[in-house]
């Protein structure tokens, strides 16, 4: 039988417990974003099952709204960083995330490696009845005993198990079951946990659960005696220096919570910086899964959601006005930038190119989404008239708000782009949308035309689009990070997850 508190244990489990509180802690910060959460894809307004917002909007609301007037801002003792920090946020849960999967990954090898497993996973039925027994002398605030050589009681045993073998891979399953590149390759997967909404509301309740769970064990852990118990983890027999032990324990607890605070802070204070670090971990996976899961929905009529949230209020001054009272007759795309053929395109002749149609699922960052139905031409057929040059990398599409005017409170300003890498713009299901839902295009989705990439977030799919420029790099637009929102929010592009 293994040592009862190998090093590696030790050492795994100061860990997770730094990684679980970052997780925690972004995590509350992504949903602060969308402080709701559903059993259904569609997201009906006032429809939830947890609110945890005083805001309240209805599909009926008689005064215009967006999904981002419905964003919380939630304190950074709570969240990570806080005060409507969604992009930093994201960073940090898709940064530690790996770590966490990291640590978790080793502390598993060594557990099968070593023999350890054995106190974790039950290898008998006995167990369970055993365990029924323990909680009940619990409830009688008494300590049951532990398994025969094994350093845990049963109850203690199934606990674990479940922590280990069952809340962490359903946190792991759920969190993939949010990612717009996931579900947009693999619609089914989603569907597993009730769609995207049912695994988000899953998501949360293993939160919940590892909250639950951390309160309890620490509590046991206290009330079977703080320094014993850390002499006997820490320092390997019950009967070792107890001053040691604790402080052994309390400059670990110091450390997590200096990290925090650090995190927190630098967040904060300089939040370029934070996403330039933070972003340069959490980035890869981002760019694999858009390059490597291409969007290939296809809903039914049936699963249109009846309600659709818009995000960005609709574009507003003279220069919007003017080109309205034209009509879309008036409208012309122009596309340039590296490319042979510089064009300009009526939507006449845009549709000329060829359409397509698709019913697909609409992922916002915030965390709602929504099944609509749009037709268009697809990017690839534009491209392959314009002919981008070889150096050409992204495709920057520039919109008609401009967000000082329709955002102007949130201290935004400049006129909303996004640029989106070529390669996702050859997916079967980018397109240029001219109609939704089987009718032209609402002003507030973005007429007369908007852009869709399936297997990305919402704010990369620019509505109200005037132009577009083939680029081969993003730094010299805006403020260099490749989209209004990257530039603002501090956003990630791309953005699979
Ligand atoms: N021009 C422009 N395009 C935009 C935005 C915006 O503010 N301005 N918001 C983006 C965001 S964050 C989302 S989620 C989607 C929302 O699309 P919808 O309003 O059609 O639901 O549009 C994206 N495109
Ligand atoms: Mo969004």
């Amino acid at each position: 039988m293994p040592q009862h508190y190998p090093p590696l244990v030790i050492i795994t489990h100061l860990l997770n417990i730094l990684f679980m509180v970052l997780l925690g802690r972004s995590g509350l910060e992504v949903l602060a974003a969308h402080p709701k959460l559903y059993w259904s894809d569609h997201c009906p307004p006032g429809r939830q099952w947890l609110r945890l917002s005083r805001k309240e909007f209805g599909s009926d609301s008689r005064r215009p709204w967006t999904s981002q007037d419905e964003e919380e801002s939630w304190n950074p003792v709570l969240a990570l960083p806080g005060r409507k920090n969604l992009g930093l946020g994201r960073h940090w849960h898709f940064l530690t995330l790996q770590f966490w999967i990291a640590t978790g990954v080793v502390y598993i090898a060594f557990a099968v490696a070593s023999g350890y497993w054995r106190y974790l996973v039950p290898t008998s039925w006995s167990v369970f009845p055993q365990a029924v027994r323990d909680v009940g002398t619990y409830l009688t605030f008494r300590f049951p005993a532990q398994l025969p050589g094994e350093p845990f009681n049963a109850a203690q045993k199934l606990a674990y198990f479940a922590v280990v073998f069952l809340l962490a891979p359903l946190q792991i399953a759920t969190g993939a079951a949010m990612s717009p590149a996931v579900i947009g390759r693999f619609p089914w997967y989603a569907k597993l946990f009730g769609g995207k909404q049912g695994a988000r509301s899953l998501h949360f309740l293993g939160l919940v659960a590892f909250a639950a769970f951390t309160v309890l064990h620490t509590a046991m852990v206290i009330l079977h005696g703080l320094p014993e118990g850390l002499a006997k983890i820490l320092l390997g027999s019950a009967e070792a220096d107890h001053a040691l032990a604790v402080g052994i324990g309390l400059l670990a607890l110091a450390l997590i919570i200096i990290v925090q605070v650090l995190a927190t802070v630098a967040s904060l204070r300089s939040p370029r910086t934070a996403e330039r670090l933070t972003g340069a971990i959490a980035g890869p996976m981002q760019r694999g899964l858009s390059r490597l899961l291409p969007s290939c929905q296809r809903y039914r009529r049936s699963d249109i959601s009846p309600y659709h949230r818009v995000n960005g209020y609709p574009p507003t001054g003279e220069e919007y006005e003017r080109a309205a009272r034209r009509g879309s007759a008036g409208y012309r795309l122009v596309v340039g930038g590296l490319v042979e053929q510089p064009a300009a395109f009526s939507l006449d002749e845009l549709r000329a190119l060829g359409t397509q149609h698709q019913i697909v699922n609409h992922n916002c960052i915030q965390g709602w989404n929504a099944i609509a139905a749009w037709a268009g031409v697809p990017v690839a057929r534009l491209l392959d008239v314009v002919r981008p040059l070889p150096q050409a990398r992204y495709a920057v599409f520039y919109a008609m708000d401009d967000k000082g005017l329709t955002d102007g409170r949130e201290g935004r300003y400049g006129y909303y782009y996004e640029a989106v890498a070529l390669h996702l713009l050859r997916h079967d299901q980018s397109l240029l949308a001219m109609d939704m839902n089987g009718g032209p295009l609402p002003v507030e989705h973005g007429a007369p035309l908007r852009l869709r990439v399936e297997n990305q977030l919402g704010f990369k799919m620019v509505k109200w689009v005037r132009g577009i420029e083939l680029v081969e790099r993003v730094d010299h637009i805006g403020r260099g990070r490749g989209g209004f929102r990257e530039d603002q929010q501090y956003y990630a592009n791309p953005v699979g997850i």
